[in-house]
């Protein structure tokens, strides 16, 4: 791209074309501060009864609990633009049993055969099947490529056995994953381009070019298209319907889940926050949100000014007026940059993009 602005012609329809392009820059920089939520600042909402989880430092990107209390979190990612506390150190997935009175995190050992040292993982999600047997998917970013991972969880020996590598063309920028079914899914493409320079332009320029893809081993589909940046990513208790989270466009879209896994519409819902992961409370099927407030901040660390973090619980959103409640909110100087929040029997989980992990109890 030329590089527009700062290009003089000699003639005097030259300096008009020079100020119509600074103004279109304007606007597209102006744009991208909204998207960005550039100017927010957020009261504290605190809670009574938190404490940060010992041995999470680098980010808990993902949280996915599963039915029986046992939470897996996704941990260590390094992601181009985005800050890391442990540049050297490959990820990790790590369990909580939510069971315990004093829930400790521990670390998940995976089996030989799994290039451990390239391991970068991003969105989680768990498949239990009828036969109980335990999936979990995971995104992963070797090498800033894209695959999605699956392992079979082994509950004896607290391991994860490695059971495939799922490559696509259509999986070009996966953020997220919901499995629905122990081989298939759905994805999100937070960008259309996955090199770090065009996917800056994209973000730049604030093109709908993100998309969700269907992955089953005999098919594989876009299922919908047209989002600034989709995020996370779930489905209802009852599997009808699929929520997906556009963090650029601060919005939470639900769609409608057809036999041939196609998705429509159903609607959208306007938030004034970055939309980042979305969990399902199975037993309410409320949708609890990990969400950055101001995206400038989580972009361009400072640390005189930090990421925010600021949970969300929205009841109802298939009625007419969902309710949407802030449970926490915090300037950074506890927790920086949430990304998901997860609940299992009045206990709640806060991870984050690069930083530590929240318990409460509610
Ligand atoms: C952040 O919030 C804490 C308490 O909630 C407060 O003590 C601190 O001054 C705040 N920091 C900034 C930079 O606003
Ligand atoms: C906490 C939580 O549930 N996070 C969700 C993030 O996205 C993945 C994939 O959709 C879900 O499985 C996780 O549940």
């Amino acid at each position: 791209m030329r590089c527009v602005g700062t290009r003089r012609e000699e003639n005097g329809a030259g300096l008009i074309t020079e100020s119509r392009t600074t103004n279109q820059v304007l606007a597209v920089v102006a744009a991208l501060q909204n998207r960005l939520n550039a100017s927010r600042e957020i009261a504290p909402i605190t809670l009574p009864n938190c404490r940060l989880i010992k041995g999470i430092e680098c980010g808990s990107e993902d949280i996915d609990i599963l039915p029986n209390g046992l939470a897996f979190i996704s941990s260590g990612l390094k992601y181009p633009g985005i800050k890391s506390f442990a540049p050297d150190k490959p990820g990790e997935i790590i369990l909580m049993d939510l069971n315990e009175d004093n829930p400790r995190a521990v670390e998940l050992r995976i089996s030989r055969g799994f290039d451990l040292a390239s391991f970068n993982p991003h969105g989680i999600s768990t498949y239990v099947d009828k036969d109980d047997t335990v999936y979990l998917f995971v995104v992963n970013h070797p090498h800033q490529k894209s695959t999605v991972e699956l392992f079979k969880y082994v509950e004896d020996d607290n391991s994860l056995v490695h059971l495939k590598t799922i490559q696509h063309d259509l999986l070009t920028s996966v953020n997220d994953v919901v499995a629905v079914g122990p081989d298939s899914f759905y994805a999100t493409n937070d960008h259309y381009f996955s090199d770090f320079i065009l996917m800056f332009l994209e973000m730049f320029l604030g093109l709908t070019w993100s998309n969700v893809v269907y992955y089953s081993p005999k098919e594989v589909k876009e299922v919908a298209a047209g989002f600034y940046s989709a995020n996370g990513i779930n489905i209802s208790p009852d599997r009808k319907f699929i929520y997906i989270a556009d963090v650029f466009d601060h919005n939470v879209h639900v769609m409608e889940k057809h036999a041939n896994w196609n998705l429509t519409q159903v609607k959208k819902l306007q938030l004034d926050t970055l939309v980042d992961n979305l969990s399902v409370d199975p037993s309410t099927g409320d949708i609890w949100i990990g969400c950055h407030p101001n995206g400038m901040k989580l972009f361009y660390y400072d640390p005189e000014n930090l990421p925010a973090s600021e949970v969300l619980r929205i009841q109802n959103i298939l009625s007419e007026e969902p309710v949407v409640t802030r449970i926490y909110a915090d300037n950074g100087s506890v927790l920086q940059g949430s990304s998901v929040a997860s609940v299992y029997e009045g206990k709640l989980l806060i991870g984050t993009v690069f930083h530590r992990a929240l318990y409460c109890e509610l």
